[in-house]
C-alpha cells in the first residue's frame, strides 16, 4: 500500500543523524545583494525559506556598507559585488568563502564544533582589506540576528552602543549566547579603534529586514580615531520597525564601522555544549581550528578526486575546490507548501507541509530545488559525501504525492514564491522532469546500506510508474512530455519545460502523436537502474529487466527514431519545417490607438507528421546514455555529429544545437533569446563524456574514434570553464558556443561543477 509506505519512510528517514542534519543548517548562504547596503547571509537555516523547525531563530546575517560618496550613486554605479563564492567547504563543519566588492575583499570562515543536544557551537571570523592603493575607506558592517515570531533574544550592551552578546533562546537551538568579539587588526594585532552602533527593533516579516535596516540608517554618526579627522557615516539608530507594519519577530543589529584592514570574530555558543566545550572558540583557537580544518579539507578533496596526483595545477585544483564548495554552501533545508495545479481542479491549491534537504542550481538566481539538477548535483555530492548525497535523494523521495509524482520545481513557502514571476509559481500535476535521481542512484547502489535502499524501493517504484503511465506516448514503447506550451502563435517553437531542454527545438504543432527521443532513453535507464535496485534487494526485477531490454532494442529504436532524413535520431511529431516570426499588427479597437506590433508565429507550409529537423542533444540521447550497441552501425554517425564543426563540436565543449539547424541560435518570441540552441551545457557534456569513456572501453569497432573524442571533448570542456572562472570567479550556468563566455546565471554551481568530476576522470 503506497500510502502506508509513505508514512514509513517519512518517519523513518535514514541519512544523517539529527545532530549533523543541523549542523548543515548552519551553511553560510549569499542572500542577495543590494548596491547601497550588501547582504551576506551567514545563517544557521540555509538558503531562503529557512526551516520553520529552526525553531525561531531565522536568520543570523551580515551585511556591509562603504560610507563616503552619497548612496543614490553607489546604487547606479554598479548592481552587484564584482565576485563571491566558497572556495571552501566540507557541507558540515567548515567553510570558507571569499567576496570581491569593487577593491573591498572579504573573507568569512566558519568552523562549527559539535556538542551537546543543539547543533553545538560556531564561530565565524570575517576578515576585510581593501585592494590596492588610496586611502582606507571607511566601513560598516552590521551583524544581526533575528526571529521570525518564535524564541526570544536578550542584548547584553556595553557602553550603550555596542551589542557584545545576544543571549537567546530558541526552541531548536536551546538557550545560547552570541557574543560579537572586538575587532582586532590583521593577524591578530591587537585592538583596533571602531565606532558602534546599536538597533532593536520589531520586524513584519524577514524579507524586510533589509528595507528595515536602511530605514533606520542615519547620516548623524561620528567615527573619531584619536588624533585623526572626524568622518561622518550613516548609522542605524533608535528603536521601532517600519511605520505601519505590525511586528512579527525581533532583529537585534550590531553595526561596527571602521577602516580596514580588520578581523571580527562572532561566536555562537550552544547552552547544551556548555560541559564539552574546552574554552571559547575565537581568536588563536579559532585560527588553529581552522587551519586544521584547511587541511583536512586539502587532504580529502585530494583523497577523494585525486587531481594533484594526476598533475592539476594549483589554480586548477584551487578552482575545483571551489566549484564544489560552492555547490555545498548551497545545499540547505526548504519548508513550505507548493503551488499545484491537478488535472482535477481549476484553482491552484496548496501542497503538503514539505521539508526539502537539497543543494540548489545558483545561490543567486534559483535558490530552489530542481528535480533533474539534483540528479547532477547527487553525482558530484555522493562523491564527497556519500551519505549526504543518500540523505539529500531521501528527501526528494519524500516529496512524492500518491499519485506518484514530484515536482519538477520547488518552490515552497511565501518567501520562495516572491522571488518567482507568478506564471512560474504553479506546478502542473501531469509534468515530468527527466528522472536523473536515478543516475545518482546508479552510482550510490553499490555502497548504500540494504535498509535505506529498501525504503527507496517502493517510491522510486511509484514514480517510475508515474512516469510510465503518464508520459506513455501514441504507440508502445513510445514517450511524450506532457506539459508543452500550447499558445500556437507565441513561440517560434513550443517550449518543454518539463524536458530540461526548455526551447530546445520539437515537433512544431504538439500533439498527441508525438515520441520525445530524450525521454524514451530517460526511461531505459530508469527501467535498467530499477532492474539493478531490484536485484540487489530480492525484489522482482524481471518486469523491469523486461522493460529495459525492450526500450534499448536498438532495431526498435532505430524505426521509432531513426530520421533518414537528418542522418541521426530525432523526436516524431506534427511538424512543419517552415516558420518563421514575423512582426504583426493587430487590428485597431475602434477609436482606440493603434496597437504596438508583435512577433507572432507564421507557419508557411502546413505541419504532418514527420521526423522533427533539429540535430542537437536530443539526437545524442541513444549514445548519451549509452543505449546504443558498441558496435551498432549508428555510432559512427552520431559521433561524426559530435565532431562537426558545422554541427556540435565547438572548442568549448558540445553545443547543444547544430549550427546547421534551422533553429540554431534563434529567438523564439521577442522576449525569449535562444537558450538549448546553441548554448554548451555542462551537465550534456559531462554525460557524453561519460559515454565515450564507456565506449572507448567497450570492445568494438569504434573504439578509437571515441576514445579520440573523449580526450579532446574533455580537455575542451575543462579548459574553458576553468577559463572563464579565472576570468570572471564564476561558474556560468551555459557557456556561448562562440567564444566559450559564461552565459545565463552566475555562480552557477549546480551541474556546471561536474567539471570537478571530469577533471578526475571519475563518472
Ligand atoms: C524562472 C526566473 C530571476 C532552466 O537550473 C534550473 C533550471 C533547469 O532545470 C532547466 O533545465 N533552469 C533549465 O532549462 C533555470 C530555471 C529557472 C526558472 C525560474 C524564474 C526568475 O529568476
Amino acid at each position: 500500500d503506497f500510502q502506508a509506505v509513505r508514512d514509513l519512510v517519512c518517519s523513518e528517514r535514514s541519512g544523517l543523524a539529527p545532530e549533523a542534519r543541523r549542523a548543515l543548517r548552519a551553511l553560510g548562504v549569499f542572500r542577495h545583494t543590494d548596491a547601497a547596503v550588501r547582504c551576506l547571509l551567514q545563517q544557521p537555516g540555509g538558503p531562503r525559506g529557512a526551516p520553520r523547525g529552526w525553531g525561531g531563530l531565522r536568520r543570523c546575517w551580515l551585511m556591509w556598507l562603504r560610507h563616503g560618496g552619497s548612496l543614490r550613486h553607489t546604487s547606479e554605479q554598479n548592481d552587484g559585488v564584482s565576485r563571491y563564492g566558497w572556495l571552501m567547504h566540507d557541507g558540515e563543519n567548515f567553510g570558507v568563502q571569499e567576496i570581491r566588492d569593487e577593491g573591498l575583499v572579504l573573507r568569512t570562515e566558519f568552523v562549527k564544533q559539535p556538542g551537546g543536544e543543539h547543533g553545538g557551537d560556531w564561530s565565524w571570523r570575517i576578515t576585510v582589506k581593501t585592494e590596492g592603493n588610496g586611502p582606507a575607506p571607511l566601513l560598516s558592517l552590521f551583524f544581526y540576528v533575528a526571529t521570525d515570531g518564535q524564541g526570544t533574544l536578550r542584548p547584553v550592551l556595553e557602553n550603550g552602543t555596542r551589542l557584545a552578546a545576544v543571549a537567546g533562546t530558541a526552541e531548536e537551538l536551546g538557550d545560547f549566547t552570541l557574543t560579537f568579539l572586538p575587532p582586532t587588526g590583521e593577524a591578530g594585532e591587537g585592538p583596533k579603534y571602531a565606532s558602534y552602533n546599536f538597533l532593536a527593533a520589531g520586524v513584519p516579516g524577514l524579507h524586510r529586514l533589509t528595507d528595515l535596516v536602511r530605514h533606520s540608517l542615519r547620516d548623524g554618526s561620528v567615527f573619531s580615531p584619536p588624533g585623526r579627522p572626524r568622518r561622518r557615516y550613516f548609522g542605524v539608530s533608535g528603536t521601532g520597525g517600519l511605520p505601519g507594519e505590525p511586528p512579527r519577530g525581533q532583529l537585534l543589529l550590531h553595526q561596527v564601522t571602521l577602516e580596514p584592514p580588520a578581523v571580527l570574530e562572532a561566536a555562537l555558543e550552544s547552552g547544551s555544549a556548555a560541559a564539552a566545550r574546552r574554552g571559547r572558540l575565537a581568536g588563536p583557537a579559532l585560527s588553529a581550528a581552522l587551519a586544521r580544518h584547511a587541511a583536512a579539507f586539502e587532504r580529502r578533496f585530494e583523497d577523494t578526486f585525486g587531481l594533484g596526483a594526476r598533475g592539476a595545477s594549483l589554480p586548477q585544483r584551487r578552482f575545483a575546490q571551489a566549484a564544489l564548495s560552492e555547490m555545498l554552501g548551497g545545499v540547505g533545508f526548504f519548508h513550505g507548501r507548493s503551488l499545484l495545479r491537478s488535472e482535477r481542479r481549476e484553482e491552484p491549491v496548496p501542497g503538503a507541509e514539505a521539508a526539502l534537504f537539497t543543494a540548489v542550481p545558483s545561490r543567486s538566481c534559483f535558490p530552489r530545488g530542481f528535480l533533474w539538477d539534483e540528479g547532477f548535483h547527487l553525482l558530484l555530492l555522493g562523491r564527497w559525501d556519500p551519505a549526504l548525497a543518500r540523505d539529500i535523494l531521501a528527501h526528494w523521495l519524500d516529496l512524492l504525492n500518491a499519485d506518484g509524482w514530484i515536482p519538477r520545481e520547488q518552490i515552497l513557502g511565501e518567501e520562495a514564491r516572491s522571488r518567482v514571476p507568478p506564471e512560474f509559481v504553479v506546478q502542473h500535476s501531469e509534468t515530468a522532469n527527466p528522472p536523473t535521481l536515478l543516475l545518482a542512484l546508479e552510482r550510490l547502489l553499490p555502497d548504500a546500506p540494504l535498509p535505506y535502499l529498501r525504503r527507496l524501493f517502493p517510491r522510486l517504484h511509484a514514480w517510475f510508474q508515474w512516469l510510465n503511465r503518464t508520459q506513455a506516448g501514441p504507440e508502445p514503447f513510445t514517450f511524450r512530455w506532457r506539459g508543452r506550451d500550447t499558445d500556437p502563435e507565441r513561440f517560434l517553437n513550443p517550449k518543454t519545460l518539463s524536458s530540461g531542454l526548455d526551447d530546445y527545438p520539437r515537433a512544431s504543432h504538439p500533439s498527441a502523436q508525438e515520441r520525445h527521443l530524450d525521454l524514451r532513453c530517460w526511461m531505459a535507464l530508469g527501467a535498467r537502474v530499477l532492474a539493478a535496485l531490484a536485484e540487489r534487494l530480492g525484489e522482482p526485477a524481471a518486469p523491469y529487466r523486461a522493460t529495459a531490454a525492450a526500450l534499448s532494442d536498438n532495431d526498435l529504436l532505430d524505426r521509432l527514431h531513426w530520421a533518414p532524413e537528418l542522418g541521426a535520431f530525432a523526436d516524431f511529431g506534427n511538424h512543419s519545417a517552415a516558420v518563421a516570426l514575423r512582426w504583426h499588427r493587430p487590428p485597431a479597437a475602434p477609436g482606440g490607438p493603434p496597437p504596438s506590433p508583435r512577433l507572432r508565429r507564421e507557419v508557411r507550409e502546413a505541419p504532418r507528421p514527420r521526423f522533427v529537423d533539429a540535430l542537437g542533444y536530443v539526437s545524442l540521447f541513444p549514445l548519451l546514455l549509452q543505449l546504443l550497441r558498441a558496435d551498432s552501425p549508428r555510432l559512427p554517425a552520431l559521433l561524426g555529429a559530435m565532431r562537426g564543426e558545422r554541427q556540435l563540436w565547438t572548442p568549448f565543449g558540445l553545443r547543444s544545437l547544430a549550427r546547421d539547424s534551422p533553429l540554431y541560435l534563434r529567438r523564439n518570441t521577442e522576449h525569449d533569446p535562444p537558450y538549448w540552441r546553441g548554448s554548451v551545457w555542462v551537465n550534456i557534456n559531462f554525460l557524453a563524456l561519460r559515454a565515450l569513456r564507456g565506449y572507448a572501453a567497450a570492445a568494438g569497432p569504434h573504439r578509437e574514434r571515441a576514445a579520440q573524442l573523449y580526450r579532446e571533448l574533455r580537455q575542451n570542456l575543462v579548459a574553458n570553464v576553468f577559463r572563464q572562472y579565472e576570468a570572471t570567479g564564476f561558474l556560468w550556468e551555459h557557456y556561448r558556443d562562440s567564444d566559450g563566455a559564461g552565459q545565463g546565471c552566475r555562480p552557477f554551481a549546480g551541474w556546471s561543477a561536474l567539471v570537478v568530476l571530469a577533471m578526475a576522470e571519475d563518472y
